[in-house]
Formats: structure tokens, sequence, C-alpha cells
């Protein structure tokens, strides 16, 4: 069961733009600062870090009724799907660190449109998948799923610096776990199109043990296309992740979250891994930031095959005395 050692790719996207509150545009430098780099070395993981993309200041961005910054959302996306493809490219399974949660429209888009097809395992309190029109708060990184389905294509008015987004994830691929904070208009369309999700009382009634295998055994279950996971770090339940923009009581548990990252990166299929919205400024303490991040930080270590049994090199020789 133990994989072949993936490469990782890492894109820090320092961009907050999708929400309302500051510091989540530090994400990045403070994942990387617990380690991230060194300890994917240490456990046998090449790494190149594509450092951080910057994002110009975009003029005349006003507001389009609720929707703030459409315009820096829009093209700060279109940068990220570039960098992701560029990623791809080189053969590298593809990390974003961010940055809010409207970065998902970039990355996933980038990943596709280099392998075409894929999965999406959204692992998030909130199922982010409000349209233009359902959002109660106008804030993008709470739409990044409806610009990306296919079936919702028709509900999705005009948007600037938006036109180069093209729909590319079917319903039917879309596995959501974690969820307990959805408004009326996104539990609608979850009916609606049938998307499979584990919401917190999934993960209370069969444990997260079941509701792994399901979700493997559901994405495989037609053609093994590569999964993007998109890690919501607030899908972590606050106690051990305070140090984010909207937290939500009732989480998982870190070692649930682990076991999904595990479990995911034994498919074999894990082609490209978001983790977003750690925020510092949300903390009361340094302690607070040190456990949002250093649960990150293990999270994106689960993906490239860190097993809490351990792990030893396949040319480890044993010291003859
Ligand atoms: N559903 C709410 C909205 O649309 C809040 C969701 C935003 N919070 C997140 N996303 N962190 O996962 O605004
Ligand atoms: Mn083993
Ligand atoms: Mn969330
Ligand atoms: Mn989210």
């Amino acid at each position: 069961h133990h994989q072949a050692q993936q490469s990782a790719g890492i894109i820090g996207a320092p961009f907050s733009r999708g929400q309302p509150r500051a510091g989540v545009e530090r994400g990045p430098d403070l994942i990387r600062s617990a380690g991230l780099v060194h300890r994917l070395n240490q456990q046998g993981c090449a790494v190149k870090d594509y450092g951080n993309l910057t994002f110009e200041e975009v003029a005349g961005d006003e507001s389009l009724g609720l929707m703030r910054s459409v315009r820096a959302v829009g093209s700060a996306n279109r940068r990220l799907s570039e960098a992701v493809q560029k990623v791809k490219r080189d053969g590298h399974t593809s990390v974003l660190l961010g940055g809010d949660h409207s970065l998902a429209i970039g990355s996933i888009h980038g990943h596709s449109a280099l392998v075409g097809n894929l999965s999406v395992v959204w692992v998030d309190a909130h199922a982010d998948i409000n349209t233009p029109l359902t959002t109660p708060t106008g804030n993008i990184h709470g739409q990044p799923m409806s610009y990306l389905l296919h079936e919702l294509q028709s509900k999705i008015p005009i948007l600037p610096n938006f036109s180069w987004i093209k729909p590319c994830v079917s319903a039917r691929d879309v596995v959501y776990i974690g969820l307990r904070d959805v408004d009326p208009g996104e539990h609608c369309i979850l009916k609606l199109l049938g998307v499979k999700l584990f919401c917190m009382t999934e993960v209370d009634r069969l444990g997260v043990a079941r509701v792994m295998e399901e979700t493997c055994d559901y994405l495989s279950a037609k053609q093994k296309k590569p999964i993007h996971l998109s890690f919501d770090i607030d899908a972590i339940d606050p106690s051990v992740t305070p140090a984010t923009g909207t937290p939500v009581v009732g989480g998982l548990t870190y070692r649930e979250g682990v076991y999904v990252t595990e479990q995911l990166c034994q498919t074999g299929l894990l082609s490209a891994v978001d983790m977003v919205e750690v925020n510092p400024l949300r903390a009361q303490t340094e302690r607070d930031v040190q456990s949002t991040v250093g649960t990150a930080v293990d999270l994106l270590l689960g993906c490239f095959g860190r097993l809490r049994e351990g792990n030893h090199p396949s040319d480890y020789s044993l010291p003859e005395p």
C-alpha cells in the first residue's frame, strides 16, 4: 500500500479579495515558515517551490450589487490557473497555498486544463457553491464551485474578468466532506444536482474510515480520474485550527483530517491540493496560529505519503555491526 513518491510543485497565492478579512494573504509564507519544504524533503518528496504569485491592483473594481472585488478575483485566478498549468506541465503534484478559497477557481481550472476530467474532494465547513445570485454575503470565497460546475452555467451571470473561466467539473465527480454551515441556496443546489456529500452528520454516523472508503469507491467507480483536493482549514474544528476567517464549531478532529489526506494519498490519484483560509490575524494567541499552521502542514505531509505508523526510504539499509 505504499505509493510511489510524487514530487510537489508549490505555488503561493497571497490573495484575500475573495472575502473581507485581512490576514489570509499571509498564509503561504506562514505555512512555508513552519518548515513545509524541509519536511516534505525529509519524507523523500522532491519539491519545487515556484514562489508567490504577485497580483496587481485592479483599478475601478467597484461592487456589482452585493459582489465585491469581482475584477480582482477574476484576474488573480486567471494568473493562478496559468501557474497551476505550468506546475502540472512540469510533472508535479500541484500545491496551492492560499489565500482565500476563491482561489479554487483558478487552481481547479488550471489543473483541469492540463489533465482533463478530474474529481474534486472539497473538505470544508462550507459548500462554497453559492452563485452570484444566491450569495448572502457577496464574498466570492463562498462561490467558487458555482463557476466550475457544468450543471450551474445557466445560473451564472456575466461578470468582468470572469469570461475566461470555462466550467470544467461535473457534479457527479465532486465529493464534499465536513459540511456544517450551508446556506439555503447552496442546499437547494446540492440536492438538485445530487452532489455526493458527507456532512458532519455522516461523519458522526459512519466514522471517518467509512466516509473515506465510500469517497474512494464513489470516485473510482467509473474511471480513475486525477483527484483535486481542495482543503479549507476551517473544515477542522476551531479548537485545533482557530486562525481562520469563518470558524464553525463541531468540525473534523485533527486525526480525522489527517486520515482524509492519508487515504487520498493512498489512491495514487492525488494530482493537486489546495490549502486555504489560514488567517493568523483571526487568532487570539500565537499558540492558536501555531496550532492552525502546524495542522495545515501535517495535512499536506499526509497528502505526500506521511504515515503515522512511520516511514522509511525504500533503499534504507539497516546498519550492520
Ligand atoms: N456561505 C457563506 C457565504 O457564501 C460563507 C462561506 C464563506 N466561508 C468560507 N468558505 N470560508 O469556505 O458567504
Ligand atoms: Mn505499511
Ligand atoms: Mn470554509
Ligand atoms: Mn471554503
